[in-house]
């Protein structure tokens, strides 16, 4: 495996960066995760577009366009001769003293690229639907870590896994500071009550397989609306499932006790997944695997 770093491509074993790098004192920086789908890099100027914006914020500057960017993942597909991956790209301050200040990283940005083989949820998931928990840790406020930030801190997320792991559960639903339904630890929200798709708008990080399910959604004539949901709707949903880059999208048949629909994956949820797996056929970045 070759893993792109700083513009070099270098053996899984040479791919390091220093303890004083930033995003690893501080969690100080950006990523991606991007799927390539045979060959075709799913919606990439949409994730190179997200990242962009949270180094925008973090004023990070990578030295390296968006085309370089691209290029550079298109490069890392090539040379490992993976066409179905997964694609982490990460940005990271770079080399600082122990203080958090950013202006005394005296390093460039690192840029990583790794590639690797998609590794999936159990079919199990996708034929039967999840079973999912809403936990006690609420997302960060918006104006604190905005969630559009794909920051290199995760710990809100991570410290929400926890919980649902402790009570025997692999995902959790994370509330907004206002009790809202928020987001999964990595994937969007989405419930259909009487033929209406909804999903959480401020709240949430805006998803791209969230954006490609509306946009699906659309085509196929299904009312669709962004806005707040509270816990007593998702309950009462006729259908629900998460969207992410990993998991797809991947049905939910009962929320903290409660069945969702008839406890089975619904019917609008299965068209649009049947959907997005067609989109991903044609919707991408086109390389050739060398
Ligand atoms: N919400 C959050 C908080 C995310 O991190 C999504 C939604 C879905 O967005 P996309 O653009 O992928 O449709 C994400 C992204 C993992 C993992 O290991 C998942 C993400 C990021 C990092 C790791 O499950 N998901």
């Amino acid at each position: 495996m070759k893993i792109y770093l700083n513009g070099k491509f270098v053996n899984k074993e040479d791919a390091k960066i220093s303890v004083f790098d930033h995003g690893f004192l501080y969690g100080d920086g950006a990523f991606e995760g991007i799927r390539s789908y045979n060959g075709l890099v799913f919606r990439l100027k949409a994730h190179l577009d997200r990242l962009y914006e949270t180094m925008h914020t973090l004023l990070i500057d990578p030295g390296l366009t968006k085309k370089q960017m691209g290029d550079a993942v298109i490069a890392t597909l090539q040379i490992n001769k993976l066409k179905d991956a997964y694609i982490r790209l990460i940005v990271s301050r770079g080399d600082g003293d122990l203080g958090l200040d950013p202006r005394k990283c005296f390093g460039r940005p690192n840029v990583v690229i790794i590639t690797d083989k998609i590794s999936l949820y159990p079919a199990e998931f996708y034929q039967k639907g999840m079973a999912i928990i809403t936990v006690a840790t609420i997302k960060n406020h918006p104006n604190a870590l905005n969630p559009q930030l794909k920051s290199l801190n995760y710990l809100n997320n991570i410290l929400a896994k926890i919980e649902a792991a402790h009570c025997g559960y692999d995902e959790a639903i994370m509330l907004d500071s206002q009790g809202y339904v928020g987001e999964c630890t990595g994937d969007n929200v989405f419930i259909i009550k009487n033929g209406r798709l909804s999903t959480p708008h401020v709240a949430s990080l805006k998803g791209i397989t969230a954006e490609a399910i509306l946009d699906l959604a659309k085509k196929m004539k299904v009312e669709t609306r962004e806005g707040y949901i509270t816990r007593h709707e998702l309950y009462n949903a006729d259908e629900c499932f998460l969207t992410g880059t990993a998991a797809e999208l991947i049905p939910v048949v009962k929320v903290d006790g409660r069945s969702i629909g008839d406890g089975r994956p619904g019917a609008l949820t299965q068209r649009l997944l049947s959907g997005f797996k067609s989109l991903t056929k044609i919707d991408g970045v086109k390389y050739r695997a060398v």
